[in-house]
């Protein structure tokens, strides 16, 4: 994807969520780090812009341990730390660059309860690149993309990467 196929996604994206949600009351985003956050932001942005009002934006950060009983041989642990707004009684939209197995997603849902209680939460990513290993889906996606277990999705943001553009590459 390019820079300007990854705006007009987004910009899709947003639309989405306000048609979805009816608008966006109680509406909250958040970013899952490092890639996600940026994508928050941005959804944030474009949400707020459209309905004009402030739309909330956030973070979790995730870490990675290894754990054999997944098959790429990491675990997602959620590292303690502020949302960055009340998630109590808002409805969450929680984002990934990428989703995957799945097990980040498990690990954010715990932890996004561990500080409160959404009235609901939806899951948004970029790119879904398929192989689920928990029964885990996304509400709103910005391409599906087939991929083998050696091909990687590169997602490139300019906010982190001084680049903007997602691209599949060989491991
Ligand atoms: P990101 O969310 O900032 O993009 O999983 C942690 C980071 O490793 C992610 O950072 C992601 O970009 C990168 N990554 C790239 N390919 C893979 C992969 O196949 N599996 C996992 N677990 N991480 C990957
Ligand atoms: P999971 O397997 O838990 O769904 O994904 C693990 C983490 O790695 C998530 O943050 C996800 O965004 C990232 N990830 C998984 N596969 C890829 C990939 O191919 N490319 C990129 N950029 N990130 C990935
Ligand atoms: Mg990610």
């Amino acid at each position: 994807m390019s820079a300007s196929e990854i705006e007009r996604t987004l910009v899709r994206l947003a639309h989405e969520i306000i048609e979805k949600n009816n608008g966006a009351d109680s509406l909250g985003l958040v970013g899952i780090k490092r890639r996600g956050v940026p994508l928050a932001q941005r959804l944030a942005r474009l949400i707020g812009g459209i309905e004009k009002r402030t739309i909330d934006s956030g973070v979790l950060d995730i870490s990675f341990y290894r754990d054999d009983l997944s098959t790429h041989g990491v675990r997602p642990v959620v590292t303690p730390g502020a949302i960055g707004f009340d998630v109590n009684g808002r409805n969450i939209i929680l984002m990934d660059d990428v989703l995957y197995t799945g097990r980040t997603i498990r690990a954010a849902l715990d932890a996004l309860f561990d500080h409160g209680r959404p009235t609901r939460v939806q899951l948004l990513t970029l790119i879904d690149r398929g192989h689920r290993e928990l029964p885990i889906e996304a509400t709103f996606v910005g391409r599906t993309v087939q991929t083998s277990d050696r091909e990687i999705i590169e997602v490139r943001l300019r906010e982190i990467d001084n680049d903007e553009q997602v691209l599949m590459v060989e491991r």
